[in-house]
């Protein structure tokens, strides 16, 4: 191959978003590090890789590769690719629960009244939670019930003993294989805790006993740690509902103070957003020359003030030293998790400022304006006053004209009331879309990004394909940014859709791809697949549902940790990409089909995308079958009309009625 066409060709298998190739080509250019060039610089160490190199304890770290089959401790290979799988997993819950006590925090002191800017803004929520968590609530004050909520809500972190009080929602049965497995999380913190124990050196040697205990840390995630922080974060700054928003790098502007905010916790962002509205802070920035304040997003907390503020979104994990290259970006505002040390470097090229603002996470080289909640609001405007304040020291400024429109915001709550209406608020249209065979099943595709795969093609290759064989999608984090961006969040999207599929979205008035939040809202699905199983019709259990989950691009511990509590919970996952644990054919067994013996789930990594959608839908025909609803017929359906949006309202097309 020519070099020139080996450049090309390279540069194609990088990403599939126009935005992204544009950028690259400048940082190629101009020279700059980024995570897809340094991808290609490391290779990752395959014993590493593939989870066989223990390094807990300081005999080591011991490589069992070749000849070495044990480490110094006598170790096996499946004792050290399970710790190594527990860990990550740990250390993911870790991440996400920590999340989800800064939210509780939050809500205790909002109510108490030390931190004035937050209030309960959904106190039906509040409500419901405190129903959820014991909490009485007739004839008391929100305030009065919020304490209760979050002091409740702080104890299952520290609970010892008993069971999560969440995991009463799930289904009946479920809890009943949790509890036989003896695998019902008792507090979050301490799962998590008995992971680390559990994985130390000379401790926990069975890598079934191990793994065991991997599920329960997960669930403690999925059913604890994250569900509160959905749920809490919702009381706070309310339930989403349908939002129309754009994505991409054109969500830049050119004459406007840029501000990107980029990490996890809403608990800064939502602040920045109402500080960006103050007629001030407005004023402020126009006397240094710009037109106004423009807020963009990147990774979760983008997601987080989407859903609920209509903020648009700049791109997912890989865009993020990408947009810095754009020059347009005056401050990069980042609290926690999935933040590029490599931003910090990047930006030393441009005028942009890097702001740290966790107490939890600072950079080397970045600015922190260290966040507080008791003065919440005037730290939001001291940063947004910094990013004004930089607005001047740009130079030559690149923003690629592209850019996609979207509809987000598809809690569980909106999904409900949109299968019913205010007044039978239920799941059973979905349930009987189901048994008719109109949609075959429905899957959750979620997770980050990674450089090892070409950005954003399994995400969308996954996400089209199983729309296209009626399978309804419901996407989170990296992935619902991935789909934005190309135009899949849209009902526009219709036309790619399995006749069936597009049938019921039309009737319901949806997309056939659901954007639900953050990667801590996975928990949503978690609501909807349990309430989709008691709703009658389609077993007893998540395990019999005709769903599958995927995270084609994953590589965070958090991904590790939701994959894992999916499929403890009943739903057989794909992990994209090449697998953490390839290096024990038995711990690959023990995940798969030793998981589905126990949970009726299995854990899968499969790197060939197009294999894991044809087992999916494999899977999905297996689980009808065994439900005995009607074999999945594609043609059935076939002859339903399309109709294209703005059908519905197009007099002239039906001369049904007009709007005169
Ligand atoms: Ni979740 Fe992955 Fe990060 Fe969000 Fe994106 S990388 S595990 S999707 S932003 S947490």
């Amino acid at each position: 191959m020519s070099e020139e066409k080996e450049t090309k060709a390279k540069k194609k298998s990088t990403s599939i978003d126009p935005a992204v190739l544009e950028m690259m080509e400048k940082a190629e250019a101009e020279g700059i590090s980024t995570a897809f060039s340094r991808a290609d610089e490391t290779k990752p160490c395959p014993i590493g890789h593939e989870g066989s190199c223990c390094k807990h304890c300081h005999m080591g770290p011991c490589r069992l590769t070749g000849k070495t089959t044990v480490g110094i401790c006598g170790a096996t290979k499946e004792t050290v690719v399970a710790r190594n799988l527990a860990r990550m997993t740990a250390a993911g819950a870790a991440a996400h629960s920590d999340h989800g006590r800064g939210m509780a925090m939050t809500l205790l002191a909002a109510a108490e009244g030390e931190a004035p800017d937050y209030q309960v803004k959904d106190e039906k929520k509040l409500r419901v939670v405190a129903h959820y968590l014991d909490v009485p609530e007739q004839g008391r004050s929100k305030e009065e019930v919020a304490v209760d909520v979050a002091k409740v809500a702080l104890a299952e972190f520290g609970r010892q003993e008993g069971e999560l009080l969440y995991v009463r929602r799930a289904p009946a049965k479920r809890q009943e294989i949790w509890r036989k497995l003896g695998i019902v999380p008792r507090g979050i913190d301490r799962e998590i805790v008995e992971t680390l124990h559990r994985t130390h050196v000379g401790n926990d040697q069975d890598a079934e006993h191990i793994l065991d205990h991997a599920m329960r840390n997960a669930l403690a995630d999925g059913w604890g740690g994250s569900m509160l922080s959905t749920d809490i974060s919702d009381i706070i700054f309310g339930t989403p509902g349908p939002v129309a928003a754009s994505a991409n790098f054109g969500t830049l502007r050119e004459d406007e103070v840029n501000v990107v905010i980029h990490g996890h916790e809403p608990t800064l962002s939502e602040l920045i957003v109402a500080a960006a509205d103050d007629p001030e802070i407005v004023e402020y920035a126009k006397s240094k020359g710009a037109k106004g304040i423009n807020l963009t997003g990147i990774c979760c907390t983008a997601n987080e003030i989407l859903m609920r503020q209509g903020v648009p979104l700049l791109g997912n994990f890989l865009s993020q030293e990408l947009a810095v290259l754009t020059g347009a970006v005056d401050a990069m505002v980042v609290d926690i998790q999935c933040i590029f040390q490599g931003l910090v470097e990047v930006a030393e090229n441009y005028h942009t400022k890097i702001i740290t603002t966790s107490a939890k996470a600072k950079i080397t080289g970045a600015m922190h304006i260290e966040f507080h909640e008791d003065r919440a609001m005037e730290i939001a405007k001291q940063i947004l006053c910094t990013a004004i304040d930089n607005y001047p020291n740009r130079g030559k400024v690149y923003i690629p004209d592209v850019q996609d429109r979207l509809v987000a915001g598809f809690s569980h709550e909106y999904i409900s009331y949109m299968l019913g209406g205010s007044l039978r608020e239920s799941f059973r249209p979905l349930n009987d879309a189901i048994m008719m065979g109109r949609i075959r099943g429905a899957a959750g595709v979620v997770g980050c990004n990674n450089p090892r795969t070409t950005h954003d093609d399994p995400h969308l290759y996954v996400v089209k394909e199983l729309i296209k064989n009626d399978v309804l999608v419901v996407t989170t984090g990296c992935n619902a940014i991935a789909c934005a961006k190309q135009g899949l969040l849209t009902p526009e999207v219709m036309d790619h859709c399995g006749a069936g599929l597009r049938e019921i979205c039309q009737t319901i008035g949806i997309p056939p791809v659901l954007h639900m939040g953050s990667c801590v809202d996975n928990t949503r699905i978690l609501t909807v697949i349990s309430q989709s199983a008691t709703e009658g019709g389609l077993g007893e259990d998540i395990s019999d549902l005709p769903v599958a989950g995927f995270a084609p691009e994953w590589m965070s511990e958090k991904a590790i940790s939701i994959g894992m509590y999916f499929v403890a919970s009943g739903v057989t996952t794909w992990m994209g990409g090449t697998s953490p644990v390839a290096g024990s054919e038995e711990v690959v067994r023990i995940i798969s089909e030793g998981w589905k013996q126990k949970v009726g789930a299995a854990y899968y990594f499969e790197p060939d995308t197009e294999k894991a959608v044809k087992e999916a839908l494999e899977h999905i025909d297996a689980k009808r079958k065994a439900l005995k609803l009607e074999e999945y017929s594609p043609k059935k359906y076939a002859q339903s009309k399309t109709y294209l949006p703005g059908d519905y309202f197009a007099p002239e097309k039906h001369g049904a009625y007009s709007l005169k």
